[in-house]
């Protein structure tokens, strides 16, 4: 599955595809955008299959109703819903307009990476873990961001090739970085998705 959306600060496009033989990813994302903030968000469910997308959907289901809260509490009420599911990895990114700041907080192995216009890269560290129900303390970095910053989400079942960085440039769109990337990507025997943006 590929999905575009023109949003009025940025565009995003998406890839997701489940793992070989399930009929459901056990990742998930969510997007929104208000009159002051984009939210991005990307959560893998431990494991593959049905209980891995039950995990993955509670979290976006809190991120839906509460994405006006800080990164921070709703990292900490995603894990609150985390009792009784396999438990889930996640990354949310919060672009705020008036500041031109991104909170960013993350648990476990959902990656992203910034490409900001002067070419120079920025991965943050994912924090090791994931979310279980048991209680956790967060942490949130605020990253400046301008026009033109391109960045990239993904989940553990893209095999990352580090030639892929030469793809993600100001000069494209993220429909077709997208693309080229699919194009080449090996396929990988767990649940894939990722997620290209780009401000305008
Ligand atoms: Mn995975």
């Amino acid at each position: 599955m590929i999905e575009h959306q023109v949003l009025k600060e940025m565009d995003i496009s998406i890839y997701q595809v489940a793992k070989k033989g399930n009929w459901c990813s056990g990742d998930a994302f969510y997007t929104v955008r208000t009159d002051n903030y984009i939210l991005c968000a990307m959560a893998d469910g431990l494991g593959s299959g049905e209980e891995a997308m039950s995990a993955s959907s509670a979290a976006m289901s809190v991120i839906k109703k509460d994405h006006d809260l800080d990164t921070e509490s709703l990292m900490d009420k995603c894990n609150q819903v985390m009792w009784g599911t396999r438990g889930v990895v996640l990354t949310i990114l919060k672009f705020d307009f008036r500041s031109g700041v991104i909170e960013y907080t993350n648990v476990g192995n959902i990656s992203c990476t910034f490409y900001k216009p002067s070419g120079e890269l920025y991965r943050p560290v994912p924090v090791r873990g994931y979310l279980s129900g048991k209680k956790k303390k967060f942490k949130t970095q605020r990253i400046p961001y301008e026009k033109d910053t391109v960045f990239i989400i993904y989940s553990d079942g893209v095999v990352f090739d580090p030639v892929y960085h030469a793809l993600f440039s100001k000069k494209d769109t993220p429909e077709r970085m997208l693309n080229r990337v699919v194009d080449l990507m090996e396929e990988s025997n767990d649940d894939t998705t990722l997620l290209v943006g780009k401000v305008n």
